[in-house]
């Protein structure tokens, strides 16, 4: 083999898989004893969520995970990315432990480990117990004591077989779509509030990690969503609203946990609604961590815009770009620029990606079995194409994880929207592999872009 085919094989090392999260793929949400979490509750809460439509069967993961990894083996997933339910394993959020729904969660690592695929879990994908809510939730102090004591107790059921774990996914969009605009659970849209839960959750996590460290034996991190800001126009005020937007979306959870601070700009945006947080907390929060996950989906045109709160800055459309069904911007140069920027500004923490994907509108099922999804083939060849652009790079980046799997739950976009590289029929449930799960596969075999 040559040497620049050398070049464009990914190491042997490299992970690749597949997330999902709890409430979008499971179903069965108060099977077995569980408590009901804040999106059991925000999907009953008229006007919410597109068509009146819930988790309650989504994918029926819970009861099909068989099945599920049957398929990851068939495509040579290397690793699954999954999510736990806080409130099956404590259905009142602390206290007692629902030893039925931990043993979800140990029948999964059981089966993907039979399956030769690592498990990968992450803690908390934004389904906080709805006992916690009641108390307060993110807004309350104590949830940080309340993390670190759900973490134990899986860390304490399953760290003998999971060798990844992740503290929170993209408290970005906790707080932003929970507390400060609303179109997510719990629905808040207070400025106020806004900082405190950013704060709550960056308090949680490192108390979660500071559980790892005294029982675990792997390694834990953090998965943040990245978005790379572009300035609309060379002006200066365009250059300062990207300097905001990117301390609001980027550095917001970043800076605290490598540095110990928060940025001035985020800071200033939020005003006199910013709390002064003792400092003491940032000492905690700047607790190393193991690896950082990255979630990349698109970048951000950025104009200067008065009108709008805390970042004062607002995003343009690319009117030339392929956009997903989401309105995203495909745009996979963005995924170099943000994991060299991560690590020209943070140093060199192992990094994974640990989402990336698009909802395309996919045709049914064809009269011969097959989900062909062309769009969905070339997003994924020209991001995975980024990664390697990084990695060449000297970015250490380890594992790419596609979102999703399986078609699923959308939050408040309800099933409208798919991302799966695996068709769901949700009216059997039934599950067909799209040709970009079968391109994904031989990439997997390849180890490097075709
Ligand atoms: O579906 C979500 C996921 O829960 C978090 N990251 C982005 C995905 C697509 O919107």
């Amino acid at each position: 083999m040559n040497r620049a085919n050398d070049e464009d094989l990914f190491p042997e090392s490299f992970l690749w898989g597949a997330s999902t999260s709890a409430y979008q793929v499971e179903g069965s949400p108060l099977a077995d004893g569980a408590g009901p979490s804040i999106w059991h509750r925000f999907v009953r809460t008229p006007g919410r969520v597109f068509g009146g439509q819930t988790g309650d069967v989504a994918c029926d993961h819970y009861n099909r995970y068989r099945e599920d990894v049957a398929l990851m083996k068939e495509l040579g997933l290397t690793t699954y990315r999954f999510s736990i339910s806080w409130s099956r394993v404590l259905p009142e959020g602390t206290g007692r432990v629902n030893e039925r729904g931990l043993d979800f969660y140990r029948r999964l690592v059981d089966e993907l480990l039979a399956a030769g695929i690592a498990p990968n879990a992450t803690l908390y994908h934004w389904d906080l117990p709805a006992a916690l809510d009641d108390r307060g939730g993110w807004l309350n102090r104590d949830v940080a004591d309340w993390f670190a004591e759900y973490g134990e107790v899986v860390f304490r059921a399953l760290d003998d077989r999971v060798t990844m774990w992740a503290t929170l996914n993209e408290p970005w969009v906790v707080t932003d779509g929970g507390y400060l605009h609303g179109p997510l659970a719990p629905g808040h849209k207070n400025l106020w509030e806004a900082p405190r839960a950013t704060h709550n959750l960056l308090r949680a996590h490192a108390r979660a990690v500071a559980a790892y460290r005294a029982a675990g034996r792997n390694r834990i991190g953090l998965v943040v969503n990245l978005e790379p800001k572009y300035a609309a126009s060379d002006s200066p005020e365009d250059a300062a609203a990207v300097a905001r937007a990117d301390a609001y979306m980027n550095r917001q959870y970043l800076d605290p946990v490598f540095f110990g601070t928060y940025p001035q700009e985020l800071i200033d945006g939020f005003g006199e609604a910013w709390p002064e947080f003792p400092a003491s907390d940032l000492d905690e929060i700047k607790a190393p961590i193991d690896f950082l996950g990255i979630n990349y989906y698109k970048r951000g045109i950025t104009r200067a815009d008065d009108s709008v709160i805390v970042e004062r800055a607002t995003r343009l459309d690319n009117d030339r770009a392929t956009v997903t069904e989401t309105g995203w911007e495909v745009f996979p140069e963005g995924l170099t620029n943000i994991l060299t920027w991560t690590r020209d500004r943070y140093g060199d923490v192992p990094i994974y990606i640990t989402e990336n994907g698009a909802a395309f509108y996919d045709p049914p099922v064809a009269f011969n079995g097959r989900v062909e999804d062309p769009l969905r083939v070339d997003y994924l060849r020209e991001h995975l194409r980024a990664v390697r652009a990084a990695m060449q790079q000297g970015v250490d980046v380890r594992g790419y994880y596609v979102w999703s799997l399986l078609d699923n739950f959308e939050w408040a976009l309800g099933y409208a929207k798919r991302f799966g590289i695996i068709h769901v029929d949700y009216g059997t449930l039934q599950r067909t592999p799209k040709s970009s799960a079968r391109y994904y596969a031989e990439v997997i075999k390849a180890r490097k872009v075709l």
